[in-house]
């Protein structure tokens, strides 16, 4: 495809994660010629970044991995149900190396911004080192929690001690011995950084807001045995993903909670609170996640696991949240989360009663006390799917932006394409399907459609793909409908946009996609069929 009055490239890949991986596999297997651009210094993209003690899956190992291979399948062997960081790095690292993709990324190099070039029909990408490419598509593979934001609060550069945010957590070891450490932030991360950390430090405080809903999570090491015979049914394992709406092994029943007796739905719970993963999450009575009664009293249910748990009543009553149910905002899963209250080196504090003055040289001065720590560990979250968008610059047609063209809410048609960014795909791009799923479950999905789409547009000739108004705005309302029918939908979470430390980041914005993995497939598989319906294509 390429000439000499041609772009240097036929496709960019912004990012080297999970997503990026398989689709520069995917294009080069199409023979094209495709470069992809890292900011880090390795491939891994969440899996490279997130270093913090406590990262690991809530995904099923085996249930994560790319089903594209089965010879990958057969030769990799997973440790752990639940993988550790290291551990899921490594994985990526052997994959890039397998498939011989090491020599198409290039490391270390940030991109700042992206213009469209109408002319020449193609894309002119900037690095921040001065490097200029040009590309005839661009895709952007830049992941949903990849743009982490410290919290606005006073005095953040005037400590003293060791802070990182948790995604910048250091490549060297941190030694925690005798040291007190303050954790401000109780989501996912924060509540696995705390089940970790709390037997190895002198002192452990944690600055909590909003508790969330956490479960169980049960993790364990695969035997050599396990493993061969988890290697036996990945088949079957990925066919019941791709059953299930998040593409995880973990289905809703069909069952309400009313069809079933007290007795009988207790007993249920208390299988699911101890069995491995999300199946407490995802695999519940159907109308937990979206009625209100249902919700309420496994709400309830699990609020008495919070008290069986943790033996202080005033702590535990602080750690049962009271602005939203159960499911309503994304399950930390934890291992000795509550426990870790027990102790006596480790300390609540709640912001709700006492909320944080300033950061001081020593510590976190609340309205109460000064809490003085060695470490501060910022498990405050991310500018969630949009962030690392919003972090470089796309100029589109008419030389539009889409941070502001995404400044209310990010319209897409389908989470892969914007009305005046041609041949631009995002894969993972807000309410993709991916986004809400057991990622490479779901990016599997996009990255082999879009790969297609390229496939199409080489072997008829065409220059410029470009989705309708029209096709984005039914791709809204539809988002817009299947977040109405959950009751995640009210409340003040990533998911929904909410980010207390950005400029308007109260406002609820239509970052995912809920209609459920299988749905989404059936809705690309008929686009296609339909040559391409929605895109102009020219
Ligand atoms: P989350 O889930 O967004 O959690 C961020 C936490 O940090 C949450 O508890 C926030 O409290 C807290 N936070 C944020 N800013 C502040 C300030 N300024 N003061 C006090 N506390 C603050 O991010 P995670 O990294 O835990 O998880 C993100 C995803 O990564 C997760 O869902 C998984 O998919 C993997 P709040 O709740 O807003 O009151």
């Amino acid at each position: 495809m390429s000439h000499d009055s041609s772009p240097d490239h036929d496709v960019i890949i912004i990012g080297a994660g999970v997503c990026g991986i398989y689709a520069l596999h995917r294009l080069l297997q199409k023979e094209l010629n495709v470069t992809v651009l890292e900011a880090g210094s390795g491939p891994g993209g969440t899996w490279y970044w997130n270093r913090y003690p406590g990262c690991r899956f809530d995904s099923e190992s085996w249930s994560y991995g790319y089903s594209f291979s089965d010879e990958i399948l057969q030769e990799w062997d997973w440790a752990e149900h639940f993988a550790p960081q290291p551990e899921t790095l490594r994985y990526l690292e052997y994959v890039v190396e397998k498939l011989s993709l090491r020599s198409h990324m290039q490391f270390d190099c940030k991109v700042t911004r992206c213009v469209w070039d109408e002319e020449s029909r193609s894309w002119r990408v900037n690095l921040e080192d001065g490097r200029s490419l040009t590309t005839r598509f661009l895709m952007t593979a830049i992941g949903l929690l990849s743009a982490p934001t410290m919290p606005v609060i006073e005095g953040v550069e005037d400590f003293e001690g060791d802070a990182w945010h948790t995604y910048y957590w250091p490549k060297t070891d941190v030694d925690f011995e005798g040291k007190r450490v303050g954790v401000i932030g109780t989501g996912a991360t924060g509540v696995q950084v705390i089940g970790e950390l709390a037997d190895k430090v002198e002192e452990l405080v944690v600055f909590q807001r909003r508790p969330n809903w956490c479960a169980p999570l049960h993790n364990s090491s695969i035997s050599p045995e396990e493993m061969a015979a988890i290697k036996t049914r990945y088949q079957e394992i990925f066919e019941q993903c791709r059953r299930t709406p998040g593409g995880f092994i973990h289905a809703p029943l069909r069952t309400a909670v009313s069809d079933v007796s007290v007795e009988g739905r207790h007993e249920f719970w208390e299988e699911l609170y101890n069995s491995p993963g999300f199946g407490i999450w995802l695999g519940n009575y159907r109308d937990v996640l979206m009625d209100q009664a249902a919700n309420d009293e496994f709400t309830a249910w699990i609020a008495d696991k919070i008290r069986d748990r943790v033996d202080d009543p005033w702590t535990a009553e602080k750690l049962i949240p009271t602005d939203h149910g159960f499911g309503a905002r994304r399950v930390p899963m934890e291992t000795n989360y509550y426990e870790a209250y027990n102790r006596d080196n480790v300390r609540l504090v709640c912001l709700r009663d006492t909320p944080i003055v300033r950061i001081t040289s020593k510590g976190v001065l609340t309205t109460e006390e000064e809490h003085e720590v060695d470490i501060l560990v910022y498990a405050t979250g991310f500018d969630a799917v949009t962030g690392s968008f919003d972090r470089i610059e796309f100029v589109g047609t008419d030389g539009q932006s889409l941070r502001d063209r995404w400044a209310n809410d990010p319209i897409t048609y389908l989470g892969i394409q914007i009305h005046g960014f041609p041949n631009l795909f995002t894969l993972a791009g807000p309410t993709a399907g991916s986004v809400s799923t057991n990622f490479p479950r779901g990016i599997e999905d996009g990255v082999d459609w879009a790969a297609d789409l390229v496939q199409h547009i080489i072997d008829h000739e065409i220059t410029r793909v470009e989705c309708t108004n029209e096709a984005e705005d039914e791709w809204s309302r539809h988002v817009q409908e299947a977040y109405n029918v959950l009751l995640l939908s009210k409340a003040k979470s990533w998911f929904n946009g909410y980010n207390s430390n950005l400029e308007g980041g109260g406002k609820a914005r239509h970052l995912l996609y809920w209609g459920g993995a299988p749905r989404y497939r059936d809705r690309l598989e008929v686009v296609a069929e339909n040559d391409y319906e929605g895109f102009v294509l020219t």
